[in-house]
């Protein structure tokens, strides 16, 4: 009797730690980590800028950013770019999503957090403090280091990518006589 009633106890506790940690983990914010995130560096008289990073989920559940905020700048906008007829725009997009077990690279040429109107320059040393806003309603709030980017020189990864080459000339019909 006795022996059945401290199982019993046992397995309540273990219940109400499963259920405890499990509302504190299972959002967004606590799912999703970050990492490699930076700011660029602005130029002299530049006034905007973007934060790149990439979003780590290696939870079973697949979630997105609806948006991102911050004081350093008077807009924050989650932007992609995009290839109209060989041009690279800039799109402001709904959200981001971060698959399940997967994750996504905001990097320069694709998905980034556009910093529009930055109330002072952002200077390599300097760190700027952003907010994702998640589906769930979640935010995770980051420091991110602002870097010098040289063009050609942005990312160590392993992408073999290369956003600086310049695009495939079309054919030119004008010199085909
Ligand atoms: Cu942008």
């Amino acid at each position: 009797m006795k022996k059945q009633l401290s199982k019993s106890i046992i397995m309540a506790s273990a219940l109400m730690l499963a259920s405890f940690s499990g509302s504190l983990l299972a959002d967004a914010a606590g799912d999703i980590s970050v990492s490699d995130a930076y700011v660029r560096a602005t130029a002299p008289g530049q006034a905007n800028s973007a934060a790149f990073m990439t979003l780590n989920n290696g939870s079973m559940h697949a979630y997105s950013v609806v948006d991102a905020e911050g004081h350093a700048a008077k807009a924050v906008e989650l932007h992609t770019h995009i290839n109209d007829k060989g041009m690279m725009k800039m799109r402001r997009i709904d959200k981001i999503d971060v698959p399940a077990h997967g994750n996504v690279m905001l990097k320069p040429g694709g998905h980034h957090v556009m910093l529009i109107g930055l109330k002072q320059a952002a200077t390599e040393g300097d760190s700027i403090h952003l907010s994702l806003v998640f589906n769930d309603g979640s935010k995770k709030m980051i420091n991110v280091p602002v870097k010098n980017m040289q063009m050609g020189a942005m990312d160590h990864s392993k992408d073999e990518h290369d956003m600086h080459k310049p695009a495939p000339k079309k054919m030119d019909h004008g010199h085909m006589h």
